[in-house]
């Protein structure tokens, strides 16, 4: 197992749409441990793999408290999306920086287990809102896009600042 570099924003690499996984493997498993050990290490709830540079439709997750749950969604699929929540949100490719995104309360997702088993689940709450934010990333979107331009015009502002300072200080 092994901790891998996440991707950063504004890196255009988290622009990139994936490709769907083709085959469920040795190999797919070696990097599912991976994520689930680089999600758990960055203390994150969810990560998806081209956060960590593999353009694919795969998406780690473990929204429970006792951080005991892991799951993951290979080419997964949102088949029905029902009302809206409001929540916060962070993302490990934005670290420190925590803004209000609306996304369906309820989804139904279509997914592959790691087995390979083809699977239809409901999901609310954080891991409904977990699963939006990462399927975002498998897109090439981050949650900073659902931002008002002035938000994300101030966010950009204090990235540079802190690039500034980062540099000075080196
Ligand atoms: O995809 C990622 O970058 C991981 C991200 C997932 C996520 C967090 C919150 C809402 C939706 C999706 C994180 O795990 S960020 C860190 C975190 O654990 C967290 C931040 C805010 C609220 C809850 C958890
Ligand atoms: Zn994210």
């Amino acid at each position: 197992m092994a901790i891998l570099d996440v991707l950063n924003y504004p890196d255009e690499r988290l622009r990139r749409p994936s490709r769907p996984v083709e085959a469920i493997d040795e190999r797919l498993h070696g990097l599912i441990e991976d994520m689930l050990e680089t999600m758990y290490s960055e203390q994150g709830i969810g990560l998806a793999a081209p956060q960590i540079n593999h353009h694919l439709r795969l998406l780690v997750m473990d929204t429970s408290d006792s951080r005991d749950q892991p799951l993951a969604l290979v080419n997964p699929e949102i088949t029905e999306a029902q009302g809206e929540q409001e929540g916060e949100e962070g993302c490990l490719s934005l670290p420190g920086i925590y803004e209000t995104v609306a996304r369906a309360a309820q989804i139904t997702v279509c997914f592959q287990d790691r087995e390979g088993f083809q699977r239809e689940e409901a999901f609310s709450g954080l891991p409904a809102r977990c699963i939006q934010h990462e399927i975002d990333h498998l897109d090439g979107k981050l949650f900073v896009d659902y931002l008002s331009k002035l938000k994300r015009d101030r966010l950009r502002k204090k990235l540079e600042k802190e690039k500034r300072l980062q540099a000075t200080s080196a």
